[in-house]
């Protein structure tokens, strides 16, 4: 039974960091997907910015830990913006599908700013984790402004 279980969780966990091969029924699915896994990865760099800004205490474990799944979770949203996915619940502009290669650009842009967050937060050093979640920040904002409706 316990055999069985960790086979279940690995073949989840092997799914979930299969990204590039990702399907979906349908692309409903796949938008709810790159939504929740941008939110996922929002909440867990947000706690870090948070932290960046003065705003929460600042706590070392806790922004380690939480950069680290921010910058694992960056790396998922992107199987999602497959073809057909650019009506519905979603503010993605057509621009992702006209200039993929930039937008995939720009999505490594972060997913590289995001991996350095997350060597910052594992240091510990606050000024460090600051000029890294400005990075990332920079990152999210460039993306948003070319490729979200508001
Ligand atoms: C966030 C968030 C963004 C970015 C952006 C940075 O926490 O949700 O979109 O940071 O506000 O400018």
């Amino acid at each position: 039974m316990k055999v069985l279980a960790c086979i279940a969780v690995a073949a989840t966990l092997t799914a979930l960091a299969a990204p590039a091969s990702a399907q979906f029924a349908k692309p409903e699915d796949a938008i709810k997907y790159r939504k929740n896994a941008l939110f996922v990865m929002q909440q867990n760099f947000g706690r870090v910015a948070s932290m960046a800004s003065g705003r929460t205490p600042f706590d070392a474990k806790v922004a380690a830990e939480s950069a680290e799944t921010a910058a694992f979770m960056s790396k998922l949203p992107w199987a999602g913006f497959m073809a057909d996915t650019d009506k519905g619940e979603t503010k993605a502009k057509p621009e992702i599908w006209k200039e993929p290669a930039k937008f995939k650009e720009a999505s490594e842009k972060m997913q590289g700013e995001m991996t350095k967050l997350a060597a910052a937060s594992k240091t510990g050093n606050i000024d460090q984790i600051k000029t890294a979640v400005a990075a990332v920040g920079g990152t999210c904002k460039a993306c948003h402004d070319a490729y979200r409706n508001q």
